[in-house]
């Protein structure tokens, strides 16, 4: 440890993770911050080309309004994302991103990014808000804009950002650790850009054993950012809205496109379409029963309930759905020529994106056309982009947002100087790769709008603080050294617990008492208070984290950042005295939609210091209809 050299860097705006919402604000805030001679520098933990949740690639761009040839309106996106999320989401922020979104795309295949055209020249849409993209190297393209931009100087890779640095209530930079030399960073900087993705394996996942580490959303993404938010004792939103996807069995394979482009239909075992023989159920659940389409966690109820009911397994049906296509034109020789086309789109689209689940294709003999797949709802995950809205609460735009929504900035967080954007940001959900990226842009230019108006001083950053933080930060490599050789093996020693035993204990406590897969998503106030119980002793447990090499480090802190989230989740579902989301979480002690009492957003805030809690109600405002 003491071989740790402490190097401190100075910038104006730090820009923390290098995914889609960075590379966004990397584009814009270089863009205009080179006219105020303003430096921007980011850090990402990996490498920036093969990053965060684009990191393999993707099939689709999954939000484009498509405003230009008037197919669509940004309220008929505020709409949809409204009715999605059950009434709960922040209007004035989609609508901020649905009005430039287009821009964005428009912008990636200026960069190269292959977007699928029809023999008009037009976009091929997966849905109405999706286009299909051969999008395997989309995040080379979008790294490379973004690299180009900074500029190679102003980019730190391999280093894992652990929290911030204060400057009495106002965010003065973060720390970190290289995960690939014995280097600590201290970052100061006037303005700080919070980017860091979502959260995933805070649950129990599905796989197991050879499969442990294969999820849809990336492992690599482990709740920095609401970490990061809650030591900056600024405010989270929707802590209590997880997202729980329903993904091709066992290698997580994305449905959209089957559900979408190929119309396919998903069945029970016994051929019965959930999504139609349950469509009574859908009464129960308030005016979003009545919306089109079903919202994605009401999908996944409708599915659970004929499981619970001994229906399972579920199918998506991809031979039914290609060999309708296939033989539609009624012509012999051109279904042949549609099958094989059809075929190829449908490993395409999983080669693209998820690769393991064209490998599990494959290991298991399965032909799309001549056999269905296995469907299921998976573990969940913390994600403000897709359709989930956890994240950071920001200030909306100054025109769109309803005054108790803008506090001078947009996408500046509750504490001055602190940007959020993509997974980082709640409360707006449906933004994906492409929504995540425009608020990058925006939040990126927001915040040079802050530099150039509020002129703040560079922060000061006490060292003895730092050599501090830098003592806690590499103490569980420390930790193991000095005890390593106390038992005969030291995978099993009584005087530290390993990121690995202390990433499973925590994932079996948020299964069994915050509705796991293993409850059915199902839980309980009970439940859930002994989850904390459990949560305040794996806290304490936390401080002997072990680490035998930097790699260990990062797991370690990787796993200190998912129990935050853990906790955050818990409380914020024991908050909310109803069940909202069913498909998601289900209170079994508080069955019903509550619209009376609970069509408000649950925020929650930690004091830094003392590590104690508050939650509160916020009204859900809206300058839209
Ligand atoms: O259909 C630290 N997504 C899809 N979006 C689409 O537009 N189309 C699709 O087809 C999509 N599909 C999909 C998607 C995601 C995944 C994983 C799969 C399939 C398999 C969603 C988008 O990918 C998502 O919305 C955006 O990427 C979110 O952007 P952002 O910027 O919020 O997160 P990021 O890109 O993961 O970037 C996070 C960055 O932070 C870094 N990082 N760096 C330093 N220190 C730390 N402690 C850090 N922690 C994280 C990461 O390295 C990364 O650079 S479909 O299935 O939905
Ligand atoms: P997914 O593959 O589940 O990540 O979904 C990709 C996109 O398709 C997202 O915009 C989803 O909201 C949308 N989607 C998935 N399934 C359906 C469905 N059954 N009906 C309407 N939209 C869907």
């Amino acid at each position: 440890m003491s071989n740790y050299e402490t190097v401190t860097v100075e910038t104006d705006l730090l820009i923390l993770g290098g995914g889609m919402a960075a590379c966004g604000a990397a584009v814009e805030a270089s863009y205009w911050g080179k006219k105020h001679g303003i430096k921007v520098t980011l850090v990402d933990k990996a490498a920036m080309d093969r990053s965060g949740a684009v990191a393999m690639g993707l099939s689709a761009i999954n939000m484009y309004v498509g405003l230009k040839d008037g197919a669509n309106t940004v309220n008929d996106y505020v709409q949809y994302v409204r009715n999605d999320l059950m009434g709960i989401a922040r209007d004035d922020l989609v609508a901020n991103i649905a009005r430039h979104v287009d821009g964005t795309v428009h912008l990636f295949e200026k960069w190269g990014l292959p977007i699928w055209k029809d023999e008009k020249g037009g976009y091929v849409h997966e849905g109405r808000w999706q286009l299909m993209i051969s999008g395997e190297s989309y995040k080379l393209i979008v790294a490379e804009a973004a690299k180009t931009a900074l500029g190679k100087e102003n980019i730190f890779e391999r280093v894992f950002i652990v929290g911030p640095i204060m400057d009495g209530d106002r965010c003065a930079g973060a720390v970190g650790f290289s995960v690939r030399e014995n280097k600590f960073y201290v970052f100061k900087a006037k303005a700080t850009l919070l980017t860091l993705g979502g959260a995933v394996h805070v649950f129990k996942p599905r796989s197991m054993g050879e499969g442990l580490g294969r999820a849809w959303y990336p492992p690599w993404n482990a709740g920095s950012s609401t970490y990061f938010t809650l030591k900056a004792g600024a405010e989270l939103t929707s802590q209590e809205v997880r997202f729980v996807p329903v993904r091709f069995k066992d290698a997580y394979g994305p449905v959209g496109a089957w559900f979408l482009l190929f119309k396919s239909r998903a069945t029970n075992a016994f051929g019965g379409e959930y999504m139609v023989e349950r469509k009574p159920e859908l009464e129960k659940w308030g005016p979003y029963g009545k919306v089109k389409p079903i919202p994605a966690n009401l999908r996944n109820y409708l599915g659970m309930l004929d499981e619970n009911e001994g229906k399972g397994p579920l199918f998506m049906r991809t031979e039914e759905a290609i060999n309708k296509i296939a033989t539609s034109s009624g012509d012999e020789k051109a279904a042949k020529k549609k099958l094989k086309e059809l075929d190829s789109e449908a490993w395409e689209d999983f080669l693209d994106m998820t690769i393991s689940q064209a490998l599990l294709w494959a290991a298991t003999n399965t032909a799309p056309e001549e056999k269905s797949s296995e469907i299921g709802p998976t573990e969940p995950y913390f994600i403000g982009s897709h359709s989930g809205a956890s994240g950071a609460w920001v200030s909306g735009p100054q025109d769109l947002a309803p005054p108790e929504y803008f506090w001078g900035y947009e996408n500046m967080s509750t504490v001055k100087g602190l940007f959020m954007a993509g997974d980082a940001s709640g409360a707006n959900p449906h933004k994906f790769s492409s929504g995540s990226c425009t608020e990058g842009r925006l939040a990126g230019k927001s915040a040079i709008r802050f530099l150039v108006k509020e002129k703040p001083a560079m922060p000061k950053v006490d060292p003895a603080e730092m050599e501090k933080a830098k003592a806690t930060i590499l103490q569980p490599l420390k930790t193991y050294e000095e005890n390593k050789g106390k038992s005969t093996d030291p995978n099993v020693n009584p005087h530290y617990i390993l990121p690995k035993m202390f990433m499973l204990r925590l994932q079996k406590l948020m299964d069994e008492y915050a509705g796991g897969v293993s409850m059915r998503f199902t839980t309980t106030e009970p439940l859930l208070k002994r989850g904390l119980e459990l949560l305040a002793l794996l806290k304490e447990d936390a401080a002997k984290l072990g680490a035998k090499d930097v790699h260990d480090l990062m797991r370690a802190w990787e796993n200190t950042h998912r129990m935050y989230q853990a906790e955050a989740h818990v409380r914020s579902i024991l908050f909310r005295q109803e069940t909202r989301w069913p498909g998601y979480y289900f209170r079994a002690d508080k069955p019903k939609l509550d619209e009376e009492n609970w069509k408000v957003f649950v925020n929650c805030r930690m004091d830094p210091k003392t590590e104690n809690w508050e939650l509160k109600k916020i009204p859900v405002k809206s300058t839209f209809a």
